[in-house]
């Protein structure tokens, strides 16, 4: 007898977000014999981060065979990191062959989410409502856009957008360009329109630790290789997710690691081998550890950078003026486009939804402190709530598929309890929710990413906010959830 026929209670589920994960989500649901389900999607399309980011030299810098589902190998990816729309095309048609297509309800948009007598109501902004017995929070860890507070942002003459919000009416050839920031983004949109536009300016706050990592094509015959041998793909994914467990994910858990001298070295021979200049030299010498910033990976970035349309602007900006940009030491940098690539709010997860679990308790007020959640998907008091990609999970160091696909496999192990009828209700408890997280900052302390740098990896008290041990331990944690670490109802 089948699991679904020997159900003790159909269960509707409504996942949040049709991005990587949400589409993963219902893909893994209807396998596991849940067909109750609907995907809502504020935006018009799926898709998630390779719908919102289509900036110019945009790319995954995870290798594009590791960021795959690991049952859709995909042969013929064009380069060993996928452009963002081939990402965003992947997507779609994985998302049109498993039928989840028809599942999503785009431009309707999840406000509110409340847990009352034992099942989850949802508002939509449609003005509609829905009742789920299980939420997913697929809603995704980058896409709320740092704007930053720079006087005059509103007065600038020219076209200014977000990355995030590319406006590509705008013509760049023959422009004048400025970038603010210098995070992965900013340096891959560096790499591709340095040489382009008739000025490209970057406006560097903090300077970057750049791996110096190529990304070769995959040849046609490569390709057909893939396509007539799917075991070929299995092998490389196998191959680089070894090496880089190896030299990265278990490097920047220990900063006095081994692994992460030899990164650090890499980083500081590129800046010496490749930038002539001995001024620009070290105004892209950055005075922190490689690593403890997000690494960006670019074998170009640097011969960007010297390109005689480039400049690189280290002054602090004071304000943005009708003309452009006026920097700390009078000088006014004109401009006809200027690009924020300021990041993202990493700290929002699921909000500005307003989910309201046991006793009418706010998921805001919970995480006032700082996001968390048992695992980085379950939070004491919101039960049937499961968060992917959540508060404290590996964004740092893994790809986000590996890490989302032993999410949902573990969700669904919670869920069938649902279903099978051994419980109502389930949410982590309180108390297997705070060891986790104290032994998780205890744990961060020994990462790179608190070695004394700002970035996005850090939560408001300073802590890194991610997973600070092996991949090992996550798959393991991942295998079977241990019931003793919830409320069972
Ligand atoms: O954002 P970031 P991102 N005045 O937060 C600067 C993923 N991603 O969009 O360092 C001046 O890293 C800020 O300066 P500072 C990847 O995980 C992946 O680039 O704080 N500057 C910083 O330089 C990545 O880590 C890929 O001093 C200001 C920059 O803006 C994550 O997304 C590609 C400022 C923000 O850098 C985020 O990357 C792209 C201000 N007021 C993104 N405010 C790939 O897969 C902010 N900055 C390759």
């Amino acid at each position: 007898m089948s699991a679904a026929s020997r159900s003790a209670r159909p269960l509707r589920i409504v996942i949040i977000g049709a991005g990587m994960a949400g589409i993963l989500s219902a893909i893994k649901l209807r396998e596991a014999g849940f067909d109750d389900f609907v995907l809502y999607e504020k935006a018009a399309r799926l898709g998630g981060t390779w719908r919102e980011n289509t900036y110019p030299g945009i790319a995954c810098d995870v290798p594009a065979h590791l960021y795959t589902y690991s049952f859709e190998p995909n042969p013929d990816w064009s380069h060993v990191f996928a452009p963002g729309d081939e990402i965003q095309r992947y997507f779609e048609r994985v998302a049109d062959k498993y039928g989840v297509t028809a599942s999503i309800r785009c431009g309707v948009e999840v406000q509110r989410c409340e847990f009352i007598e034992g099942r989850w109501q949802l508002h939509l902004g449609n003005g509609a409502t829905d009742t789920a017995d299980i939420v997913i929070a697929a809603s995704g860890v980058l896409h709320h856009p740092n704007l930053p507070d720079i006087p005059g942002l509103d007065c600038f003459g020219g076209a200014s957008f977000h990355s995030a919000q590319w406006d590509h009416a705008v013509p760049l050839d023959g422009r004048r360009v400025g970038v603010i920031g210098t995070g992965s983004t900013a340096i891959q949109i560096t790499s591709a329109l340095a040489a382009r536009v008739a000025r490209f300016t970057l406006f560097q706050r903090t300077a970057q630790w750049i791996a110096p990592i190529e990304n070769p094509p995959y040849s046609a015959e490569e390709r057909a290789a893939f396509a007539r041998d799917p075991s070929l793909i299995e092998k490389l994914r196998r191959d680089i997710d070894k090496a880089a467990i190896e030299k990265i994910s278990n490097a920047v858990i220990d900063a006095e690691s081994p692994e992460m001298k030899k990164i650090e070295a890499m980083c500081r021979a590129n800046l010496e081998r490749h930038v002539h200049d001995p001024v620009l030299r070290e105004k892209l010498r950055p005075n922190y550890r490689a690593a403890c910033k997000r690494l960006i990976f670019s074998s170009d970035f640097y011969t960007a950078i010297q390109h005689p349309n480039a400049e690189l602007v280290t002054d602090a900006m004071e304000r943005v003026e009708a003309g452009g940009v006026r920097t700390r030491d009078g000088r006014l940098h004109e401009l006809d486009v200027l690009v924020l690539a300021t990041g993202f709010r990493a700290d929002r997860f699921i909000r500005p939804t307003v989910v309201r679990g046991r006793h009418g308790v706010v998921l805001d007020d919970v995480w006032a402190d700082h996001p968390t959640a048992y695992l980085s998907l379950s939070v004491p008091g919101f039960p049937n709530f499961f968060l992917l990609n959540g508060p404290n999970g590996p964004v740092g160091n893994f790809s986000l598929i590996q890490i989302a696909e032993l999410q949902i496999g573990y969700v669904l192990q919670l869920m069938t309890h649902i279903r099978d009828g051994h419980c109502r209700e389930i949410s982590a408890s309180a108390a297997a929710t705070r060891a986790f997280d104290v032994e998780r900052i205890e744990a961060a302390k020994k990462s790179i990413w608190a070695t004394g740098c700002k970035s996005w990896y850090l939560d408001r008290n300073g802590v890194p906010a991610s997973w600070p041990w092996t991949y090992t331990r996550f798959e393991d944690e991942m295998s079977t959830p241990k019931l003793e670490a919830y409320d069972l109802n």
